[in-house]
């Protein structure tokens, strides 16, 4: 009897509890969640340059923007070192943190980088002798630094990440992250490397480490031919990697 009774009460224990849990949950299920979606440019502004040491750079701006329902919102955790969160708000006016990867605290700038943002690759298409070479710079703070699409919703119509927080950074709804060609990293080091034509690629999250609406977006890709040895680079084509296509084109309007 009593063994009965126990689990009788068992059982009952296990729908109350479940019960609360069932009864709890939809508050948060039903509260939409506002996903950020992350798209790169084509990279632009490109220039070659060479150092006194005879090294040769490919550098460029890059451009990634958020196209998505909410914004991006990067967390450092203070009290777990390297650890950063993503921030997802929702409709009901809550939010929820999720792991997002690490960051690498620069002290003489007091913030944070957050790793694996981006990637640059460079691999050649029609370059005999050419091999794919990869930019070094993958960590960045990330802000709104450009509008791109002030009309979607929940874009703001200012900047809300608008410095390099030392704790918090992000990109708002419509908003863009620009990086000069002039800064430090926006490069490829093609030193050696053959002329040719070579295809420029951008990725962002390239490790998928940001929850995003739609992770297939993430990748810019453009034709270039660099000239070795008058050190120059020319756009083929700002919008596609397709080669063969551009071929059948012809040579003619190029930009
Ligand atoms: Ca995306
Ligand atoms: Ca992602
Ligand atoms: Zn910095």
């Amino acid at each position: 009897m009593d063994s009965r009774k126990f689990s009788f009460c068992s059982v009952f224990f296990f729908f109350l509890t479940t019960g609360i849990g069932v009864f709890t949950l939809p508050r948060g299920a039903q509260a939409a969640e506002w996903w950020p979606d992350l798209q790169a440019f084509p990279a632009y502004s490109l220039v070659v340059t060479t150092s006194t040491s005879g090294q040769k750079l490919l550098r460029f701006s890059t451009r990634t923007w958020n196209s998505g329902d909410g914004a991006l919102e990067l967390r450092a955790k203070t009290d777990v070192n390297g650890h950063v969160d993503q921030r997802i708000y929702n409709s009901a006016g809550g939010y929820q943190d999720y792991f997002a990867g690490t960051f690498t605290f620069h002290p003489e700038h007091n913030h944070f980088h957050f790793d694996d943002y981006a990637l640059y690759t460079l691999q050649p298409v029609n370059a005999p002798g050419g091999s794919a070479r990869t930019g070094s710079k993958m960590t960045f703070c990330i802000m709104d630094t450009n509008v791109i699409n002030s009309s979607l919703p929940r874009a703001p119509q200012q900047a809300v990440y608008s410095t390099c927080g030392s704790t918090v950074q992000g990109m708002s709804v419509g908003w863009a992250d620009t990086y000069g060609y002039q800064l430090a990293g926006q490069s490829i080091d093609i030193t050696g490397l053959p002329s040719g034509d070579y295809a420029l690629s951008i990725e962002a999250d390239f490790k998928n480490r940001i929850r995003e609406l739609n992770e297939s977006n993430n990748t810019s890709c453009m034709l270039v031919r660099l000239n070795m040895s008058n050190s120059t680079v020319q756009v083929l084509n700002a919008n596609t990697c397709n080669y063969q296509q551009r071929k059948k084109k012809g040579h003619g309007h190029q930009s």
